[in-house]
């Protein structure tokens, strides 16, 4: 309950952040990032979602913290649409089940990307396989509805869930996002490096682009090349960086 007042005042008073992970391509180009979500707390300092977001649900506030998450989303895009080195960067967000299912989701979403003016292509939704599990029918309306807005959409943590393959055909996804546990021992462990190439191969098969998150080494980014993965993501490249720092980071790449 403590927690929860302060997660509200938080919202309140401008407590959270957003930081930013480059994902660049086979060249090094940064191509985008991962907004992350953080709470500079007054005595703790920077709280991860880990710690906050599952209370956050619970309490009702995900849709008020969601809301601020694609403003600011929204405001930094606008923000990188002015200058030449991040004019063409993608950012892709993060949205829980709970934020998607809720009816006013998608008026939402239309309603930020009209009050920011921000181009609606550059914004790319993070989903997670639990989305595919239930209510497929909402989940694919919802995805098309914001498609038509030119939105894309990446499977995040994608090989961790229960969904079916069948799923993945039948709703209009853009990317594959390899979860990074399988990543970790691509370049010496036999399954990892089986379920990756899988991975990989599915999406290039089923016209997706394909990122690797958790990319630490270069073992791991060149067996990730090897089989044909394009897009990298992982502390290799760069850890998430404050906006400020993001930027001095797409000046020195570009
Ligand atoms: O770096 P990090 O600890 O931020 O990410 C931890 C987890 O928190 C990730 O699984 C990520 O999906 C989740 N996360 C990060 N930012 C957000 C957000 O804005 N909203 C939601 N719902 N989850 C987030
Ligand atoms: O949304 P998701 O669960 O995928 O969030 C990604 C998480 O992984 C974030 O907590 C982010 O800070 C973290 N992360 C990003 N790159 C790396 C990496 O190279 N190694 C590890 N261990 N974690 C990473
Ligand atoms: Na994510
Ligand atoms: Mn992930």
């Amino acid at each position: 309950a403590a927690m929860e007042s302060e997660l509200r005042e938080a919202l309140a008073t401008g407590g959270f952040c957003l930081h930013y992970q480059p994902q660049v391509d086979l060249d090094g180009s940064i191509v985008g990032a991962e907004a992350l979500l953080r709470w500079e707390h007054p005595r703790r300092g920077l709280v991860y979602p880990a710690e906050f977001v599952p209370l956050a649900e619970e309490a009702g506030l995900i849709m008020d913290i969601g809301r601020w998450l694609l403003e600011e989303s929204c405001r930094q895009l606008v923000n990188w649409s002015a200058h030449p080195f991040t004019a063409s960067l993608a950012l892709s967000v993060n949205v829980s089940v709970r934020q998607f299912r809720h009816p006013g989701f998608v008026s939402q979403v239309k309603d930020i990307i009209a009050a920011t003016g921000a181009d609606a292509g550059k914004l790319k939704i993070e989903i997670t396989e639990s989305l595919l599990i239930q209510d497929l029918e909402d989940t694919k309306r919802k995805m098309l509805e914001l498609k038509a807005m030119g939105l894309r959409f990446s499977l995040d943590d994608f090989g961790t869930g229960y969904s079916s393959l069948a799923y993945l055909q039948r709703l209009p996804l853009d990317q594959l996002k390899i979860d990074q546990s399988f990543v970790q021992d691509v370049a010496t462990n036999q399954n990892d490096a089986a379920i990756t190439r899988a991975i990989i191969s599915l999406g290039h098969n089923l016209g997706l682009s394909v990122i690797a998150e958790g990319v630490e080494t270069m073992d791991q980014q060149v067996f990730l090349v090897r089989e044909g993965c394009q897009n990298f993501q992982g502390y290799l490249h760069h850890r998430p960086l404050s906006a400020t720092m993001f930027d001095a980071f797409a000046r020195s790449r570009g």
